[in-house]
């Protein structure tokens, strides 16, 4: 599914992020940017040992939640990873709608610094730090679709690991993108 906004598109996709061909694809890591499970995983495994040297040669002290660093993509097919670690969902009075929002924000505009015209981001916070899918699609589109125009990224994608969660997104999506357009 794919909705115009302006002279942008933003595209789901239900599959791998690691087999996106955008410019950047977005990794949800952890605040050690030492690689760990889920996509932040994969997105090591495919890319090879070169985003790991990077990450520790660039980035001693790691990323606070919220904030995003910017590796090559290795072997991947984009040519860099952006790095941010999301927000642990701990009942949603914690600030994590802030520092989820932060973590789209700040890999837009990092990406933006590398005059990059396409982004992938995965469904940030919602696997192994538990933020409700719902709750997190609603912030990471608005997100989107704010920064955006302080971009010249002109191609967004979203992509997702399940069916049903696609389906959150795509229903967020068109309810969002109507309300914007208003
Ligand atoms: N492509 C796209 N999405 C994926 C992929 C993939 N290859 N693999 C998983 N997902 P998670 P988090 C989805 O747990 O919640 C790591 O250990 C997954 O289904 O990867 O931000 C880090 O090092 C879910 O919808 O990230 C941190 O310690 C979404 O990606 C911690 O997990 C995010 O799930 C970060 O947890």
């Amino acid at each position: 599914m794919e909705k115009k906004l302006g002279s942008s598109i933003i595209k789901l996709v239900k599959g791998d992020i690691t087999k996106e061909e955008t410019d950047v694809i977005v990794n949800a890591a952890n605040p050690s940017l030492r690689g760990g499970g889920g996509v932040d995983g994969a997105i090591h495994h495919a890319g090879g040992q070169q985003i790991l040297k990077e990450c520790i040669a660039k980035y001693p002290s790691g990323c606070n939640p919220g904030e995003a660093r910017i590796t090559s993509g290795g072997l991947l097919k984009a040519k860099w990873v952006i790095h941010t670690p999301g927000p642990i969902w701990k009942g949603g009075n914690r600030g994590e709608s802030t520092i989820l929002r932060n973590s789209y924000k700040n890999s837009l505009l990092l990406a933006e610094e590398y005059s990059v015209s396409s982004i992938a981001f995965p469904s940030i916070s919602t696997g192994i730090y538990g933020y409700p899918i719902e709750y997190a699609a609603e912030v990471a589109i608005k997100t989107v679709l704010e920064v955006l125009s302080q971009t010249n990224i002109k191609r967004i994608h979203f992509v997702l690991f399940s069916d049903s969660d696609y389906y959150i997104y795509k229903q967020k999506l068109e309810s969002i993108i109507n309300e914007f357009e208003k």
